[in-house]
């Protein structure tokens, strides 16, 4: 009895933390991810933190979508990041992004759309009834939107998966999956710049000056256009087909089409299954069956990346899968499990250019872990989907809610009282 009072002890206390950490991170209807490293409202960082509102208040949950899709521009891209307030801690701010599109102020790209999916979460554990009915309908157009933009402005060609154009739209800055892809890209004469995460992080921990040189070239470049999403898919020299936002793009085509009837927009849904069809073909392309893991594409050159990320396992989430390759991929996963200590490294722990604590090139991430999870619950691989939750949740409460953990020892790395693990500590492992 006593160890089972410890254990709740523990988690009410988990629970307690995450909820102060979402509630300082509050800037009034939208959540920073973290003070000083992140002071702005991040797109699919939103849509995952909702999640953890939702036990909160679900009011506040709804909000937090409401405030990003505010920041949605007239030809249906959400922002990657949204400047409500100036703040001078993070770099490359409002000033260098100079988009004019959007009156407060937002980057020019995108990031996993992860919206649609939170939607239709909040909507069927809600309990405020109509009000999940009503923010679900004014948001469904808004989502609907998006996605069509991705369809035009990242799919103009209709091959069935979309274009990623920078790093930072893929949510995984410096996975090796960009290394190639990022090394073809000339840097241009930029403005001399000054870092600013370097201030709030160890460098050891932060993507590269050479990789950052490159996401800047990427900037300006797009800037130079006014990131007229007609242009940008045939002018940037950075064009992959990311597993991330892929994966989550067909998750929430899903869901987007559950919505649409749930909320008698049927009238669209033939539109959605036109989506969801053709990507489930060109899917099946970045399949490697000998490696059993989804690769990425890097589009200029038309070559699979050979980097093994767990980006890979995403088509798990997705449900794009078919059920030998979710038994493959369930291998694979189990192989790098009993490599590192700690679930889920974002590498190949096996692979040479393995590194445990920097950002998306080997950390382990609570969002990933959330996905991958859930995906392989859907195909009935629950003993593995258990162990990955219940390391999560060990790895947490032994070492804090951080921005993202080392997979060798768990010492947390990155930021601190990070807003999206905490989300996934109220919605997940509660
Ligand atoms: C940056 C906020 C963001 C996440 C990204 C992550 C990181 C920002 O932080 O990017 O400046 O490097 O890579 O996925 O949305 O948490």
């Amino acid at each position: 009895i006593g160890a089972k009072e410890d254990a709740s002890k523990s988690l009410k206390d988990l629970l307690e933390i995450s909820k102060q950490i979402l509630t300082e991170n509050d800037r009034g209807g939208y959540t920073i991810p973290a003070k000083g490293l992140y002071p702005y409202q991040w797109n699919w960082d939103s849509a995952l933190v909702a999640l953890g509102w939702a036990t909160l208040n679900e009011g506040r949950a709804w909000e937090e979508l409401e405030k990003l899709f505010s920041a949605q521009w007239e030809d249906g891209l959400v922002p990657h990041i949204v400047f409500h307030q100036p703040s001078p801690t993070y770099f490359p701010g409002p000033e260098i992004w100079g988009s004019v599109q959007q009156p407060m102020g937002s980057t020019g790209i995108t990031q996993p759309p992860v919206a649609a999916i939170t939607v239709r979460n909040l909507y069927e554990t809600a309990v405020n009834k109509d009000l999940a009915l009503q923010k679900a309908k004014e948001l469904f157009p808004m989502i609907l939107a998006w996605h069509r933009w991705f369809q035009s402005a990242r799919d103009p060609e209709g091959t069935g998966l979309v274009a990623t154009l920078h790093p930072w739209e893929s949510g995984m800055d410096n996975s090796p999956a960009w290394d190639d892809a990022l090394h073809n890209v000339p840097v241009d004469q930029i403005p001399p710049y000054v870092r600013q995460d370097l201030g709030h992080v160890d460098s050891a921990m932060r993507p590269k000056k050479d990789e950052y040189d490159r996401y800047l070239t990427l900037l300006y470049r797009f800037r130079a256009v006014n990131y007229d999403c007609k242009q940008l898919y045939f002018l940037s020299p950075f064009r992959v087909t990311d597993l991330c936002t892929n994966s989550v793009l067909y998750r929430a085509n899903l869901d987007l089409r559950w919505l649409a009837v749930e909320l008698g927009q049927g009238e669209n849904v033939k539109e959605i299954d036109g989506w969801i069809e053709k990507a489930r073909d060109a899917f099946d392309t970045l399949y490697d069956a000998e490696e059993g893991l989804y690769k990425c594409k890097d589009q200029l050159t038309g070559k699979l990346v050979a980097a093994k990320t767990s980006a890979g396992f995403l088509p798990l989430f997705a449900r794009v899968a078919s059920a030998s390759q979710a038994a493959d991929l369930a291998r694979t996963l189990e192989r790098w499990l009993n490599r590192v200590k700690h679930s889920i490294p974002s590498c190949d722990p096996e692979a040479p250019n393995f590194e445990p604590l920097r950002y998306w090139r080997g950390p382990v991430w609570a969002i990933i872990n959330w996905m991958i999870t859930d995906g392989l619950r859907a195909y009935g691989f629950e003993d593995l989907a258990c162990r990955i939750e219940a390391d999560t949740y060990e790895l947490l409460l032994s070492h804090g809610i951080s921005e993202y953990y080392n997979p060798v020892t768990g010492a947390p790395a990155g930021g601190k009282l990070f807003s999206w693990t905490a989300a996934m500590c109220l919605a997940w492992l509660s």
